[in-house]
């Protein structure tokens, strides 16, 4: 399902008021990532610490939500603004691309616990739809 006009203007609004904890985001995502779904581990095997919170899952986190930032900013022509990013997934980490909706889905989760007051039904189902196609633009150069 594409975004519509208006879904897309909520998620740059939402994103707007959230952007500023983009790195607590990505640091919550990570771990909860990394804890609920152990297979995503394989990937991050060269890593010194895979623990919730540790220096590489901030670290990590923050380069990935630089990739969200880059999505919003390109939220008019994901396919094609993603595609090196997509290719660097494909062909370079070889991530299964089913790890995409996995951690889109923990990014819902911490973001709804950490802005209960401005996470609404429409804002989630806006950023459920941004942050599926989002995983769909990152599986593009799997095809
Ligand atoms: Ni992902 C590197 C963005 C999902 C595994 N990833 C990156 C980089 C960005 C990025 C940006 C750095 C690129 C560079 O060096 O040029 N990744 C994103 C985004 C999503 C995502 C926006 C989805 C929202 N990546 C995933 C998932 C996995 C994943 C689901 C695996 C479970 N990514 C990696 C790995 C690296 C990586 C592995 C290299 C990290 C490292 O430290 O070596």
């Amino acid at each position: 399902m594409s975004l519509t006009a208006k879904d897309k203007d909520t998620v740059k609004a939402f994103w707007a008021k959230i952007s500023g904890m983009a790195d607590d985001i990505g640091t919550g995502a990570l771990s909860r990532m990394l804890v609920v779904y152990p297979q995503t581990k394989t990937y991050f095997s060269h890593w010194k610490d895979l623990s919730p919170g540790s220096a590489n899952v901030k670290k990590h986190g923050k380069t990935v939500m630089g990739g969200v930032a880059d999505a919003v900013a390109k939220i008019d022509d994901l396919a094609s603004g993603l595609l090196s990013l997509s290719g660097l997934h494909a062909f370079t980490l070889r991530v299964d691309p089913a790890n995409f909706k996995i951690l889109s889905h923990c990014l819902l989760v911490v973001i709804s616990m950490m802005f209960p007051e401005d996470f609404t039904p429409e804002v989630h189902m806006a950023m459920d739809k941004f942050l599926a196609a989002l995983a769909r633009a990152l599986s593009e150069k799997y095809r």
